[in-house]
């Protein structure tokens, strides 16, 4: 594959440019070859077949668009296909400009446009807009000599670089207008600045090109498209110091029995056995998109999470929603079709968390999700949250997020703790007395912080948390604790110490997250707290269930 098929890359100043490689091959004493493409896809193709230079062909184009030959498809819609093919390839691409879309000053721009794009040179047609493809009708009316030598010359004098090129096709020989006017305009659009001549012929035998040639005697470059006289030798154009061969519109026409065959046989087999064989791998498809080089990107630019951990705390039976809890503990509580524990494993997996840890207790059989794995307090009828998580110390190991099972939130919630690089951090829902008073809610663990939350919140600094506490006075609570912490790897370490020492001082049992935060805090710990407005809640007992099951 090559470079820049599938990435973009600084300008590689030892490499020549796309248009000084196309006007070598123009200019080369041997006899070239250049292959049609439509799109990315078929350019892409062009190039690893071996082909040195691309025909963005207005025929095909216009038929992969779904529309005629007859400039239906707008400059600027044929602007966006080349710009995928240029993007898709490192080979020259030159463009059928057709009449270039206007006169001399449409041209000019147009040529501006492709230089951008890093098109490496436009074919011109000496008809009127919007044009006819050639081999339809006949007698087709020819642009006046002078116009189209005015256009040639806007073209010449407008690109930014040398190396472009603009090649001047003569339609003489097509309208019947004979071979001293072909030659006429040959002269005319060459001592305008053509830098080759394409000479179009839509006989069966190349007779007429053959003549063209050896009368022009090679006084610049020409270019032929041997499409409707395929059969004579390419040699035959060799020795008339033809310098470049066009093969105009044979991929889309591949391409167009192909989709024909692979559908009609799907179509009448309803299946897709006899076609699998035939068509192109996906790994074919892929490789072609460039998605190993997508894959080893990400790698180098995306912060990974996939090492972070998470423990999860799900111990709790959650007997205030009694027969409910009877066969699950709470966190397998049904919310829409899903257990509660698996909407945040979800919400972890995507997230890019994987590692996860679930302290399971009460009806620890209940929770039966695959992707996750389990650590049975034994002991979780008599003892707290800190318990479960030091069954888990194993685990807050390197980065580590900690989360109640019970608990529902927005995802946002998960990235915003995800991305801060403090040793630990809390979310803190500052909106926590809304709907308090129309439903008396579970006792809650209130915080106090540094800085109160504060919507034009101009200063960045920190907020920390200072104290978790259920009998706060409401009056200097600043918020609600949430239940979901990151730590660090060094936060990791000062909770595992702190599980350890309250196993020693035999407090372990009895505490909570919030006991233990206290305790972290007690000991010069500094959790950042991250300020939320609602968006989350915690199920303990059936009006929760309720609230949960209409959080959308
Ligand atoms: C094209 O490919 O669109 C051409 C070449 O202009 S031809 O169809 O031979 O005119
Ligand atoms: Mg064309």
């Amino acid at each position: 594959m090559p470079e820049n098929v599938t990435q973009l890359k600084q300008p590689q100043p030892e490499r020549m440019s796309k248009a000084a490689q196309f006007r070598q091959m123009l200019t080369s004493p041997d006899l070239e070859f250049i292959m049609e493409a439509h799109n990315g896809l078929s350019a892409k193709i062009v190039e690893e077949t071996g082909f040195k230079g691309i025909w963005a062909s207005g025929l095909t184009i216009s038929s992969a668009l779904g529309v005629r030959d007859s400039n239906e498809a707008s400059w600027t819609q044929v602007l966006e296909v080349l710009e995928f093919m240029s993007d898709a390839s490192s080979i020259p691409i030159m463009l059928d400009g057709d009449t270039g879309y206007g006169n001399f000053n449409n041209f000019r721009r147009l040529v501006r446009k492709l230089e951008q794009r890093d098109v490496a040179a436009v074919c011109i047609e000496d008809k009127l807009f919007p044009k006819t493809n050639s081999f339809l009708g006949s007698n087709q009316p020819l642009a006046d000599i002078d116009e189209f030598c005015g256009k040639i010359k806007a073209g010449k004098d407008s690109q930014q670089s040398g190396d472009f090129s603009v090649v001047a096709r003569i339609e003489a020989l097509i309208s019947g207008w004979g071979m001293d006017e072909a030659l006429r305009r040959a002269e005319a659009y060459h001592d305008a600045g053509a830098d080759a001549v394409l000479i179009h012929s839509k006989k069966s035998n190349a007779d007429e090109i053959l003549t063209f040639a050896k009368e022009w005697d090679n006084r610049c470059p020409v270019v032929i498209v041997p499409t409707t006289y395929a059969s004579t030798p390419t040699d035959r154009f060799r020795d008339e110091r033809i310098s470049l061969i066009i093969w105009a519109n044979h991929n889309l026409r591949a391409a167009i029995n192909a989709m024909r065959t692979t559908s009609k046989r799907i179509f009448e087999e309803e299946n897709l056995h006899s076609v699998e064989g035939r068509v192109a791998g996906l790994s074919d498809v892929f490789g072609l998109a460039g998605n190993k080089e997508l894959s080893d990107a990400e790698d180098r630019y995306l912060a990974s999470r996939s090492d972070i951990n998470a423990v999860v705390l799900g111990a709790s039976r959650g007997s205030a929603l009694r027969e409910l809890t009877e066969d699950k503990p709470k966190c397998m509580l049904d919310v829409r079709g899903q257990p509660l524990l698996r909407r945040l494993t979800r919400a972890l997996n995507d997230s890019g968390v994987q590692n996860i840890s679930v302290v399971t207790g009460y009806r620890s059989d209940a929770i039966d999700l695959s992707n996750i794995k389990k650590i049975n307090n034994d002991e979780y009828e008599t003892t707290g949250e800190a318990s479960s998580l030091a069954c888990a110390v194993d685990d807050l190991e390197g980065e580590c997020i900690i989360s109640y099972a019970d608990i529902l939130f927005r995802s946002y919630m998960l990235n915003l703790l995800l991305d801060t690089d403090a040793d630990m951090a809390v979310v803190v829902d500052a909106d926590w007395q809304n709907g308090r008073d129309s439903a008396p809610k579970h006792r809650a663990d209130l915080v106090r912080c540094s800085v109160p939350y504060s919507v034009d919140y101009a200063d960045e600094a920190p907020v920390l948390l200072e104290r978790v506490d259920a009998d706060l006075p409401a009056g200097e609570a600043h918020g609600e604790w949430v239940g979901l912490v990151k730590l660090s790897g060094k936060g990791s370490a000062l909770v595992r110490d702190e599980l350890k020492a309250m196993e020693r001082d035999g407090s372990l049992a009895d505490s909570g997250l919030p006991d233990l935060f206290n305790r972290l805090i007690a000991r010069g710990a500094k959790p950042a707290v991250l300020y939320i407005t609602g968006d989350w809640l915690d199920v303990n007992d059936a009006f929760d269930l309720a609230r949960a099951r209409n959080f959308t």
